[in-house]
């Protein structure tokens, strides 16, 4: 059982976000979704259009998730790849060599996933209120 694991706030569920779902499904058996709380966005700087609840209710509904588990802290990857045994920590190529991730080489595989261009949450936020302003 190859277990995969990825975090982000996924709000606005969008076609991005499931290529990337199902490419990290695709590399093991089981995939776990680090999921950013709305404090944690907080901490990130972004403000999500949907709260946590929602987001994880969305996210679970989705055929490539396994399970969904709260994502508090930049800190606590190695304690998820260890608590949940994970083999492979995947992200988005935005993330690419990020110290946030590399340092989980020394524990779990780490794979970077091209990021699907022209949509983003933020993207659709501003492009939905445009709409709205018209
Ligand atoms: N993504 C993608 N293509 C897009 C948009 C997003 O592949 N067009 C990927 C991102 O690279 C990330 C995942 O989808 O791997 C979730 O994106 P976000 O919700 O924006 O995640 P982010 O805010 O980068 O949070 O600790 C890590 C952070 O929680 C990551």
């Amino acid at each position: 059982m190859i277990r995969v694991l990825t975090y982000g706030t996924y709000d606005l569920l969008h076609y991005g976000h499931i290529n990337l779902l199902r490419r990290a499904k695709e590399l093991g058996d089981y995939l776990i979704v680090g999921l950013s709380t709305d404090a944690f966005n907080e901490i990130k700087g972004k403000t999500a259009f949907h709260d946590y609840e929602t987001r994880k209710r969305m996210l679970e509904a989705v055929r490539y998730v396994d399970l969904v588990i709260p994502e508090d802290t930049w800190e606590q990857k190695l304690d998820d790849v260890k608590t949940y045994q994970v083999d492979v920590v995947v992200m988005g190529s935005d993330w690419k060599d990020s110290p946030r991730f590399e340092y989980l080489r020394d524990y779990c595989k780490v794979v970077y996933l091209d990021r699907t261009p022209g949509i983003s949450s933020s993207d659709i936020k501003d492009k939905l209120h445009l709409v709205k302003e018209e």
